[in-house]
């Protein structure tokens, strides 16, 4: 479905339990009897720079169909491509010296430290970022020599598709990528249990997770959890307040909103507060809400009528609990936006911590403003939710700025700025925020399992029992 109108855009086939079985028996042969795990890590990586190719190249489409899709604008989409491209080249070019480390002790017997696949993989994925996600995912563990079975968001299953397509052709035996299309109760739910699954990647909210978590313990595979957050930005009074308003208003309202690490609390020092907070609702209805694939848009609908009436939802519970709407709170009709998803960016003051909107993740455009005078209380305040996936200090004393990123508890802190990363550092979060990191050399680690291997030179008795 297009979110920009509600309209369907092609129909897509749902897998049901027994194809959903028989993709995870093809990758189970493929990894127990496949020569993908033993193929040297250089030939596997040349795969993954073919694919990385074949995507730049298919960059345009790729990032319409996205849009298309997922509903945020294109210039995100693009963004998201570059990401996808980067990823899969850091991956090639990194995990054959990786994977090929040794720690021989001194004497006998020969002592070396393997890492190897971990097996058959399931990677469920969300539908804020559908292809970029997918590609996190796949790139380490392929990388690594597992094989995999991926399973998009049934609300956007689209580029997860053409990416199997991009893959067809590559030198990739049988079995060794699979794509299931289906619903969380049904194919995700599957996949987590499957005894034949070897370990689960999950990105999503917190209740799926848990639910995956559990279904994972049946053969105790290994679980990695990416469950978003509620991400603090404490603003002190010395930064410039046109330099926080702007950064503030990239952080909470890109793909409006539906961002895991959204910074979308902000607290903020007594003596800005008022001023940051007019100033923000002023930018915020400034900004250009419209369909994906026009160029003037800046923030595009929310992915379906279910996560807008979520989010209408959280916004009601902010007023009746006594927030303060300083702008936005409604859908936005009318026009080319009547049979999309649109919501107008909101913002709320007044904040108390205890409230639902500052506690709970809204995923949708709504920030949330808290005011502190001390750096502890900010911090308390900064802490005081169950989530610590990401979160932001805003000041021109870099020293203040990096001491409260260090005390977050967050798995991303940035100083100064909000939302870079790259394929190269470790994401994930702390607390209810999900377990494991992915990307860097944490999320190829996280995609095999360590062997101590001993190798005796010399065999001969050692004679610890009396011959
Ligand atoms: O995602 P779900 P929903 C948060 C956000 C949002 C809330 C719910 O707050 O409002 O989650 O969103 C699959 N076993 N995030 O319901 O259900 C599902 O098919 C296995 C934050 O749309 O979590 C899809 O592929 N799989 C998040 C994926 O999980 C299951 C991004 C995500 O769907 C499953 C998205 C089950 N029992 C939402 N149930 C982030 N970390 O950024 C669902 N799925």
């Amino acid at each position: 479905m297009d979110p920009a109108t509600g309209d369907p855009l092609c129909t897509v086939s749902e897998c049901g339990p027994d194809q959903v079985e028989q993709a995870v028996r093809a990758a189970r042969r493929a990894f127990d009897h496949g020569p993908w795990p033993r193929t040297p890590a250089v030939r596997r990586a040349g795969v993954l720079f073919a694919l990385a190719e074949r995507l730049e190249a298919w960059a345009d489409h790729l990032a319409r169909v996205e849009t298309l899709n997922q509903g945020k604008p294109l210039r995100e989409s693009r963004a998201d491509l570059e990401e996808v491209v980067a990823c899969l080249r850091y991956y090639a070019g990194m995990a054959p010296r990786r994977l090929a480390r040794t720690a021989p002790r001194p004497g006998a017997p020969l002592a070396s430290v393997l890492r190897e696949p971990v097996g058959v993989c399931a990677l469920i994925t969300a539908w804020n970022y559908p292809l970029l996600l997918a590609v996190w995912k796949l790139a380490p563990a392929l990388a690594a020599g597992n094989t995999c079975v991926l399973k998009p968001s049934e609300l956007t299953p689209l580029t997860s598709l053409l990416l199997a397509e991009a893959l067809q052709d590559l030198d990739l035996p049988p079995g060794v990528v699979n794509v299931v299309i289906g619903d969380g109760p049904g194919a995700g739910r599957a996949l987590a249990a499957s005894p034949r699954v070897d370990k689960v990647s999950f990105t999503g909210g917190a209740a799926a997770g848990r639910q995956v978590a559990l279904a994972a313990l049946g053969n105790l595979k290994r679980v990695a959890l990416e469950l978003g957050g509620k991400s603090p930005v404490v603003v002190f009074s010395d930064q410039d307040l046109e330099t926080a308003v702007d950064l503030a208003l990239y952080a909470v309202y890109c793909n409006a909103g539906q961002v895991c690490s959204a910074g979308s609390r902000f607290i903020v020092q007594a003596d800005l507060h008022d001023a940051f907070v007019r100033r923000l609702a002023e930018r915020a209805r400034r900004i250009v809400v419209g369909p994906g694939l026009d160029p003037a848009t800046e923030m595009g609908p929310l992915v379906g009528a279910r996560q807008r009436s979520r989010v209408l939802d959280a916004v009601r519970a902010g007023v009746r609990e006594g927030a303060r709407l300083e702008t936005g709170g409604a859908p936005l009709g009318g026009g080319r936006l009547a049979r999309g998803f649109y919501l107008e960016p909101t913002l709320f003051s007044n904040c108390r911590p205890a409230m639902r909107v500052v506690q709970e993740e809204i995923f949708g455009p709504v920030a949330v403003v808290q005011k502190f005078t001390t750096e502890e209380e900010a911090l308390d305040l900064a802490n005081g939710t169950p989530y610590g996936l990401a979160g932001a200090v805003f000041s021109r004393d870099l020293a203040r700025g990096v001491r409260v990123a260090r005390a977050l508890r967050a798995g991303v802190a940035w100083v100064n700025g909000y939302h870079t990363t790259g394929p190269e550092l470790p994401w994930g979060g702390c607390k209810q925020s999900g377990w494991g990191r992915e990307l860097g050399t944490f999320g190829l680690d996280a995609c095999t399992e360590i062997k101590q291997l001993n190798l005796t030179l010399e065999p001969a008795p050692i004679r610890w029992f009396k011959p």
